[in-house]
């Protein structure tokens, strides 16, 4: 059983296209559905939350807000407002908490009772002005947050308030972002009542180990609430999440304060990842991810009625197992990317049937890709669109180069890749530059060897 104040939801935090008001009021429909009691609004995309926090709200601007939070006071799901004032704030300037508390008593007119201010992906430095003011950076982070929050706590004692550190995951702070001991300083200084929020040993974290946290809590004297980052996919443009909740064992839930999923831009491609997550946040006994990664997606078929003939289970698997996790590929993609590599490297007479199980699979995403433009659902077909027609290319050229090899023609030779959309696949700016570095599978970069 989770503690009743437990944090389990949804942090809309994300960069780039945010969701749509019909998005947002479908997702507080199903996270009151699976049993999940916060909405955290952060998006990197309100230029008001972040660049031009100063600004109060229009009333244009705040009627479909009002909208939101009372959308989620129907459902008894907790909404939580989020400022982000770090990229420029003059900390020691008194007009500036003015400014923000000005700001949340805009929220706080349409219903808001929780918030959070927010200081993560800055450069981690003070003005000239703050430095003279404070020692560090964190003991200015903290006497604003301190004195916002015990202005708030006079008027809604027992709201929730949190905090995000600029170093907000190991790495970070292994590379003492923010400065030396900032999170000591944090656990020193911030109001005991007021949370923070933490992304694990990674801002993306593939495992969120439960001693890890445990020696945050010592440091920060308290336990933290998780931001995870694990499906989120606002910088990779190529990739989505749709698989399960996993690297998070279950006694993880009690070293936490919350967990809070900043998930897909893609609204509709969260269905797995809501799902899943909130399982797990539910669950007892054992977590069984791709147990429930597959019960998810048989659960989400039904969305994929198409004008001719329905999408197969076994289709939906396939295609959500090659947009999995950050770090793993869902084993029906892992398969498939081994036999094209067996493919590749084997001599043509050593095949076996790998090459017609190639042939099958290419032929099963080619068909998959047309019943995904035949979806009446075309919302979900817009959200994997770009993705899908990636995945269906990408597999026509392998296939044509596999056609070659067969074939006896030698595919190391160039010219190959001239056949497909020449002069215009894979081209362009964004290629070019990619092309100067190659990254191992570690993320260590070198430049590429020249021809
Ligand atoms: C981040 C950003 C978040 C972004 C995510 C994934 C936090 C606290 N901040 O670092 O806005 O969506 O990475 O790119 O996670």
């Amino acid at each position: 059983m989770l503690a009743p104040d437990f944090l389990g939801g949804v942090v809309e935090g994300f960069y780039g296209q945010a969701w749509t008001h019909e998005q947002r009021l479908h997702l507080f429909e199903r996270m009151a559905a699976v049993g999940l009691n916060t909405y955290f609004y952060a998006p990197k995309n309100d230029l008001k939350h972040r660049t031009l926090w100063r600004e109060p709200y229009t009333d244009a601007e705040l009627r479909p807000l009002g909208d939101l939070v009372r959308a989620c006071s129907e459902r008894g799901i907790n909404f939580i407002y989020g400022l982000s004032p770090g990229l420029d704030i003059h900390f020691s300037d008194a007009a500036e908490r003015e400014r923000i508390e000005t700001r949340f008593r805009q929220m706080q007119q349409l219903g808001v009772r929780h918030f959070a201010l927010l200081f993560d992906d800055l450069p981690g430095n003070l003005s000239e002005a703050d430095r003279q003011a404070y020692p560090t950076l964190a003991a200015a982070q903290c006497d604003v947050t301190n004195a916002i929050h015990g202005w708030w706590r006079e008027q809604e004692a027992g709201a929730r308030f949190l905090f995000c550190p600029t170093p907000y995951c190991d790495r970070m702070d292994g590379t003492q972002l923010g400065g030396e001991g900032y999170l000591d300083t944090v656990g020193e200084l911030l109001h005991a009542e007021i949370d923070v929020l933490w992304t694990g040993p990674e801002i993306v974290s593939t495992e969120i180990p439960v001693d890890s946290i445990e020696r945050l809590t010592q440091r920060l004297r308290r336990r933290p609430v998780i931001w995870d980052n694990l499906f989120a996919d606002d910088y990779d443009f190529s990739r989505c999440f749709c698989g399960p909740y996993s690297g998070r064992p279950l006694e993880l839930r009690q070293a936490l304060r919350g967990i809070l999923i900043n998930p897909n831009n893609e609204y509709p491609l969260n269905f797995v990842p809501l799902r899943t997550f909130a399982e797990y946040l539910h669950a007892e006994g054992e977590w069984r991810p791709r147990e429930r990664y597959l019960k998810a997606v048989a659960d989400w078929l039904p969305s994929y009625k198409t004008v001719i003939q329905p999408l197969a289970l076994e289709d939906l698997t396939l295609l959500c197992d090659c947009f999995y996790l950050p770090r793993q590929e869902g084993p029906e993609a892992a398969a498939f990317l081994a036999l094209v590599e067996r493919l590749l490297a084997e001599p043509v007479d050593q095949r076996g049937t790998d090459y017609e199980r190639f042939v099958a699979l290419n032929s099963q995403v080619q068909a998959l890709f047309e019943r995904l433009t035949e979806l009446n659902d075309r919302e979900l077909f817009n959200a994997w669109s770009r993705r899908a027609w990636e995945l269906k290319e990408e597999l026509q050229v392998l296939a044509m180069v596999l056609a070659g090899k067969k074939a006896g023609y030698d595919i190391e030779k160039p010219g190959m890749l001239d056949q497909h959309h020449s002069g215009i696949f894979r081209r362009g700016f964004l290629t070019r530059l990619k092309q100067f570095v190659v990254l191992d599978s570690n993320g260590a970069v070198r430049v590429r060897p020249r021809p």
